[in-house]
């Protein structure tokens, strides 16, 4: 079994880059009144809280139009703006075959969509959370170059024996990255823009820690999947984002390989400290 759980090829109906068909007319009505309640949800709160390269995705991909999008269609557009394409998974994919088609400027998107009564939370990426919460950023060039420089990243990291720490440096910034902006804080992270309550959370609450992105400490710094972040990691701009990933990663590994981690609520002298946060939030769920 490799590191990320996965044993043998892909599963029945998938092809052997463990894509399979969206099948668009097989969504029921009541599939897309799921896309449609939660959209609405997000669409309400995001203007003031989304950076605009996410607002203007969203706007540019058509999004806002019926329920669960055709990719097909969103893809005419997509590919023309910035090469990139979403292909339709069953769900989380090896990460070899994520990195594959992320480094190929193809986005995997899960097929399906949670159910009504699991609209809050859900463990493995839906339909919404990827073409909702990722695929508005791929529209801009420069996180579209770094999200496939992610993907060669990955490929690379694989090979050294280093996907932990690529994995942090996804999950603080493509997850749940905030982005510097002269009108505030915004969000780029689809793990925050596609959940309501983490869409306030992450901007407004006073319990995390909001530190100034550093590739170095992200990569040294767990995270949770469990529930709301303790830490945000934010970026002055995309062009920083993309500058730091594509730096010398084996220099960076060299140094990492002799420091250690570092606790997920904690403050480190060298940490450009936005928000000293109270974790009031994760104590009392800690307490529960
Ligand atoms: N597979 N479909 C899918 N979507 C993801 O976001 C994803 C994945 N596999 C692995 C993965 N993400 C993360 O572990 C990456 O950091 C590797
Ligand atoms: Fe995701």
């Amino acid at each position: 079994m490799s590191a990320d759980g996965f044993t043998g090829g892909p599963p029945p109906g998938a092809r052997p880059d463990w894509t399979i068909d969206q099948n668009w007319n097989a969504y029921s009505g009541a599939e897309h009144e799921v896309w449609l309640t939660l959209y609405r949800r997000q669409v309400e709160l995001l203007p003031g809280r989304a950076c605009d390269p996410f607002l203007k995705g969203l706007e540019a991909l058509d999004l806002h139009r019926g329920g669960i999008p055709d990719f097909a269609r969103i893809n005419q557009e997509l590919a023309r703006l910035t090469g990139w394409t979403v292909v339709a998974v069953p769900g989380l994919v090896p990460d070899e075959v994520f990195f594959q088609h992320l480094a190929n400027r193809r986005f995997p998107a899960g097929r399906f969509i949670r159910r009504p009564d699991e609209l809050d939370y859900l463990q493995e990426p839906d339909v919404f959370h990827d073409v909702f919460g990722h695929v508005p950023m791929l529209t801009d060039p420069v996180f579209a170059d770094y999200m496939q420089a992610y993907g060669e990243g990955g490929l690379r990291a694989q090979g050294l024996g280093r996907l932990a720490n690529l994995a942090r440096l996804y999950w603080y910034t493509v997850e749940f990255g905030l982005l510097e902006t002269p009108q505030g804080l915004r969000i780029y992270g689809a793990g925050i823009v596609s959940s309501h309550a983490e869409s306030r959370f992450a901007l407004d609450d006073p319990s995390p820690n909001r530190l100034a992105f550093d590739l170095a400490r992200v990569m040294r710094t767990p995270y949770r999947i469990d529930d709301f972040q303790q830490v945000y990691f934010v970026i002055p701009s995309l062009e920083a984002l993309l500058a730091a990933s594509l730096q010398d990663f084996a220099a960076l590994y060299a140094r990492l390989a002799g420091a250690k981690d570092i606790p997920i609520a904690a403050i480190i002298p060298e940490d450009r400290v936005l928000t000293r946060g109270t974790q009031a939030y994760a104590k009392a769920r800690a307490d529960q």
